[in-house]
């Protein structure tokens, strides 16, 4: 049992083990690299790095790791235990878009910043709102237990998107235009998960037809790098009972939200 079921074996917990075409990506990648993600399959931070590797088509291994056991290889790249850590070769980093930042340093496969240097600001600025605003506003919604703080938060969680869309390219259907580039990657494991979680757990709607939201939502969730790194809809559900209950014990994102400290 994992400390989350506070001892009871009836409540769900986290998956160890991607499944559907996310487990079909893990096996191709299983083969030692000098380029190993360790990852959680269930971890949003993990998955934009993850999208982002496929994107580029890059070789790489990927290595499961429970960061709430924290194993030494995790403990030796990031000493603060939190997935998704990067080595390659003999040096190792950590944080999800600081990873996605040295994938596009390496200059291989497809680039996902512009090359211009005000829209590479602008990505860099817009990655920062979905960090600052979307990302915690997205759990404070999860974990929000009575029903006056969930209609609070999930009002301040759609202004939030909303600030985001309104600030996206008319036509898209991504943000900078026809092509996935790195906000698209930041924001899709969110995206994925408002279905996937938000949904069944706080009833967020689906989104309105002919909308631009729609038309993005759409486009990420049909990315092939999207759909390679996203496992079957029960791990979502299973994964995100705790923080849907605020059950204790949980992870520190949980307690960051809790505490009202900014997220580790
Ligand atoms: N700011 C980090 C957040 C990473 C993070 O919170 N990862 C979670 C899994 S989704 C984790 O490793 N939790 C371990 C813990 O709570 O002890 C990033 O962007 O990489």
């Amino acid at each position: 049992m994992d400390a989350n079921q506070n001892n009871d074996p009836t409540k769900k917990t986290y998956h160890k083990k991607a499944t559907g075409k996310a487990l079909e990506t893990v096996e191709k990648h299983s083969q030692d690299h000098e380029l190993k993600l360790f990852g959680s399959c269930f971890c949003p931070f993990v998955q934009r790095v993850w999208i982002s590797l496929e994107m580029k088509g890059l070789g790489y291994q990927y290595i499961e790791v429970d960061p709430y056991k924290k194993p030494q290889q995790l403990l030796e790249v990031n000493p603060r235990g939190l997935v998704p850590a990067l080595r390659h070769g003999d040096w190792g980093c950590y944080e999800s878009t600081v990873l996605m930042e040295y994938l596009e340093d390496l200059q291989k496969g497809e680039a996902l910043l512009p090359s211009d240097p005000k829209l590479r600001a602008h990505s860099r600025l817009w990655s920062d709102h979905i960090n600052r605003h979307i990302v915690p506003g997205f759990y404070r919604y999860l974990q929000a237990q009575d029903e006056k703080s969930q209609i609070k938060h999930g009002e301040e969680l759609k202004e939030q998107i909303s600030k985001l869309v309104d600030t996206a390219d008319k036509s898209g259907p991504f943000f900078l235009g026809d092509k996935m580039t790195f906000v698209d990657v930041q924001m899709a494991p969110w995206v994925v998960r408002l279905r996937k979680v938000l949904q069944p757990y706080r009833g967020w709607p689906e989104p309105e037809a002919g909308t631009r939201w729609t038309s993005w939502v759409e486009a990420i969730e049909q990315n092939h790098a999207v759909r390679a790194t996203t496992s079957t809809d029960d791990l979502y559900i299973d994964s995100y009972e705790r923080y849907f209950e605020n059950r204790p014990n949980t992870s520190q994102v949980q307690q960051a939200i809790n505490s009202g400290r900014g997220l580790p």
